[in-house]
């Protein structure tokens, strides 16, 4: 018998609405999965350029107004990977349309946003889930599992980065495709929802809640060009932002994140640091997790670097053979995969709940980077 489908409507073409329609291609063919994802319309305001991203991905149809593919009757899942000002009008009309919902990160520009989203989703009982992808890259996952199995023991530290260099060109503009990240109307914030929103929801997966935090933030570049208007105007987000964490159980954090660390183009890194043992992992090697567990036996102890690659890994039994590699698209290839089958269990996270409390925390930080004290996160 054929598997039910699951038509996808996807609204956006860029990055994110590729890496998007790459995971529901990929994820039936590795996974055995209730649903059969059908990309079934991509919508976007340029036609001609939907045309041809549908027919590169194999879309079935386009629409070049996202009310026209919330009306239609037959999406199930409305996908939204357009920039973050479009997120909450979208995912409102597509949950009252009785539509699932996924969204790219971060959910609302602000709590605020992100809290009527919920409010739509839960009302609505549809499924939701924001793609907060690196969760799902093995070696992370991994750290859940050794965190969950108390192999750190209690936990002391927590040590996040986020490192990119794009932005340190004066004469770079905001706004407009590409650079709509550097626009405050339409992207929310800079480094901090764009890219510390990532390390606090793993964060938060891998280490419980944050309740206060103390931040510092900067805009080194405070006039730009604006693409739209064509006119020189102030820029609202922040370039770089560093702040300090407490943690409900107790632990202390350091999370940093800019677009100006020369060099860097997306250098992610984690540490976490138990009783018992510290794991590390870095996004440029992101198959391997490194481990030290003090229990190890004495003259051989020290840190093992685990290539996560093993059938008994995360995810590693649906790819090839133990040993080789996959990569950034596949982190989201498993959340595709998740989502759908939660959809016949347990809803797989971070659901559009989880990733408001992200949002809370991202919302101290920025106040916190205004008012110079520490603020309360939940
Ligand atoms: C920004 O450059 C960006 O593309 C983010 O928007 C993504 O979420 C991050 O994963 C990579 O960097």
């Amino acid at each position: 018998m054929s598997k039910q489908k699951l038509r996808i409507g996807m609204v956006g073409y860029g990055f994110m609405g590729r890496t998007h329609s790459n995971a529901f291609l990929t994820a039936p063919r590795f996974f055995d999965l209730p649903r059969q994802p059908e990309l079934t319309a991509i919508c976007a305001r340029n036609e001609d350029r939907a045309r041809a991203f549908a027919e590169n991905w194999g879309y079935g149809s386009v629409e070049t107004d996202w009310r026209a593919l919330v009306a239609r009757d037959d999406i199930d899942l409305i996908d939204i990977a357009a920039p973050n000002n479009t997120h909450k009008e979208i995912a409102i009309a597509a949950a009252e349309a009785g539509k699932m919902v996924m969204c790219e990160k971060p959910l609302g520009r602000n709590a605020a946003e992100s809290q009527k989203m919920v409010e739509a989703v839960e009302k609505a009982g549809v499924a939701n889930m924001v793609w907060y992808n690196y969760r799902r890259i093995p070696a992370v996952s991994l750290a859940k599992a050794l965190i969950d199995d108390g192999k750190l023991g209690r936990i002391f530290h927590y040590r996040a980065k986020f490192l990119q260099d794009w932005t340190i060109a004066a004469d770079l503009p905001q706004g407009g495709e590409g650079l709509w990240r550097l626009d405050k109307s339409v992207a929310g914030s800079g480094v901090t929802g764009d890219l510390l929103a990532h390390c606090i929801d793993t964060a938060m997966w891998l280490n419980g809640g944050i309740d206060t935090v103390t931040a510092m933030t900067e805009t080194f570049v405070k006039e730009r060009e604006h693409t739209l208007t064509g006119k020189v105007e102030p820029v609202g987000i922040d370039d770089a932002c560093a702040f300090l964490a407490r943690f409900s159980n107790g632990s202390l954090a350091t999370f940093e994140s800019t677009r100006y660390a020369r060099g860097h183009k997306a250098q992610y890194t984690l540490e976490i640091n138990g009783e018992h043992a510290s794991i590390f992992w870095d996004l440029h090697d992101l198959h391997r997790l490194e481990y030290f567990d003090h229990r190890d036996q004495g003259t051989t102890r020290g840190w093992r670097s685990i290539h996560v690659t093993d059938g008994d890994h995360p995810y590693m039994d649906k790819w090839w053979v133990p040993g080789l590699s996959i990569g950034y698209d596949e982190s989201f290839t498993h959340q595709a995969a998740d989502f759908i089958l939660g959809l016949d269990g347990d809803a797989a996270a971070p659901t559009f709940a989880d990733a408001l409390r992200t949002d809370r925390v991202t919302d101290a930080v920025l106040k916190s980077g205004d008012s110079g004290q520490w603020e309360t996160a939940l």
